[in-house]
């Protein structure tokens, strides 16, 4: 496996890719360009400026996270065809830097949802929680709690540009049942694909977050059934999994480390993250350590090394230690614990378990 770090750019994350450089074993830097809206190109230039910044460090920029997918694909519109042609040639520029995987996701609206990001733990450290009676059945709302706490940094899919249409937004949606989603998103990928056979790219759908209906809005990834479903939907090696511990981990009943050994073969990106269980659906995201939280961290990691996998891996989101102030779940220390907690599996697994 790879050990790769998520980075927002420079201005954009508290983190320094001169701290990253500190961190044992990060081998890549998992990027995107985020000021750019869904539905527009990156242009080659755009690229190039990240490129500079990246690779003086020597990390590769391997893989993207995420070029997502505009609204008007996931609905279904007509003018979807020209998204995707745009989508087309961003993979096509991104081919030129020698990207291996777009990690992307086919949430409806948002991308992932809590209730609440700085949630005190019983050790004084804060972290990601989501508590089902705080979910407004008023997106609006929700939204304005959200941005209210989110301490003045944008999260993926809750922009302030996006929020501004948010009604029409969930008008366009009501047509959309999840069948229609499930064609939609087949309708995306066929069109795409060849672009990514040709430009040797693959394609890594992460799961929805949390992995259950929200505000109305259905949700395509949530359990190893919808996983199957997607794996035999297009059934093309460019099209595989960015396997999210935590994302499918908030509902009890998935057990991630099967999934591994099952998909192995599909899974381009691993993001380990773990989850602590609460009463009635509530989860708090907490340390990469197994035993703080309840999605087998230990299982996960030894299932990817037992397929031999060689794919890219990143700790995902860390929780707020040491007075941190960053990007919720995007800080440096936490995140640099989960690596070495990762990585320390890893070694132990390649030293005294080969097969
Ligand atoms: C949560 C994160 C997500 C992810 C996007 C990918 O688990 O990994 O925000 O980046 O959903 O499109
Ligand atoms: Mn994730």
């Amino acid at each position: 496996m790879q050990m790769t770090w998520r980075w927002y750019g420079e201005g954009n994350d508290s983190v320094t890719l001169k701290q990253i450089k500190q961190i044992p074993g990060v081998e890549g830097i998992v990027w995107a360009l985020h000021n750019k809206a869904a539905g527009e190109v990156w242009e080659v230039a755009e690229i190039e400026e990240v490129r500079k910044q990246i690779e003086p460090y020597g990390f590769n920029m391997d893989v993207v996270e995420s070029v997502n997918v505009h609204d008007d694909i996931k609905i279904g519109l007509p003018s979807r065809d020209a998204l995707i042609e745009n989508y087309k040639i961003t993979l096509r520029n991104l081919a030129k830097f020698g990207v291996k995987v777009v990690c992307y996701n086919f949430m409806p609206v948002f991308d992932w949802t809590r209730t609440d990001l700085h949630h005190e733990l019983p050790d004084g450290s804060n972290a990601l929680f989501y508590e089902k009676k705080i979910i407004k059945e008023d997106p609006m709302e929700m939204a304005k709690y959200i941005i209210e706490g989110s301490k003045g940094y944008t999260m993926p899919g809750w922009e302030p540009e996006r929020l501004e249409h948010l009604q029409e937004l969930f008008d366009a949606y009501k047509p959309v049942t999840k069948e229609k989603l499930w064609e939609n998103l087949k309708y995306f990928l066929e069109a795409i694909l060849p672009t990514c056979e040709e430009c040797n790219i693959k394609m890594a759908i992460h799961q929805d977050d949390p992995p259950w209906d929200i505000f109305g809005l259905p949700r395509l990834l949530v359990d190893e059934a919808a996983i199957d479903k997607f794996l035999k939907l297009v059934d093309n090696p460019y099209s595989g999994l960015t396997l999210c511990s935590g994302s499918l981990g908030a509902n009890e009943n998935n057990r991630v480390a099967n999934i591994v050994r099952k998909h192995c073969d599909r899974i381009y990106f691993a993001h380990v993250r773990n989850v602590k269980h609460y009463e009635g659906g509530d989860f708090s995201e907490v340390s990469h350590r197994d035993c703080d939280g309840d999605v087998g961290i230990l299982d996960i990691v030894k299932a990817y090394h037992d397929c031999g996998y060689t794919g890219y891996i990143r700790p995902d989101h860390g929780r707020h230690i040491w007075d941190e102030k960053s990007r919720p779940g995007y800080g440096l220390y936490d995140r640099a614990l989960g690596v070495m907690y990762i990585l320390g599996i890893w070694d132990t697994l390649e030293k005294f378990d080969k097969k």
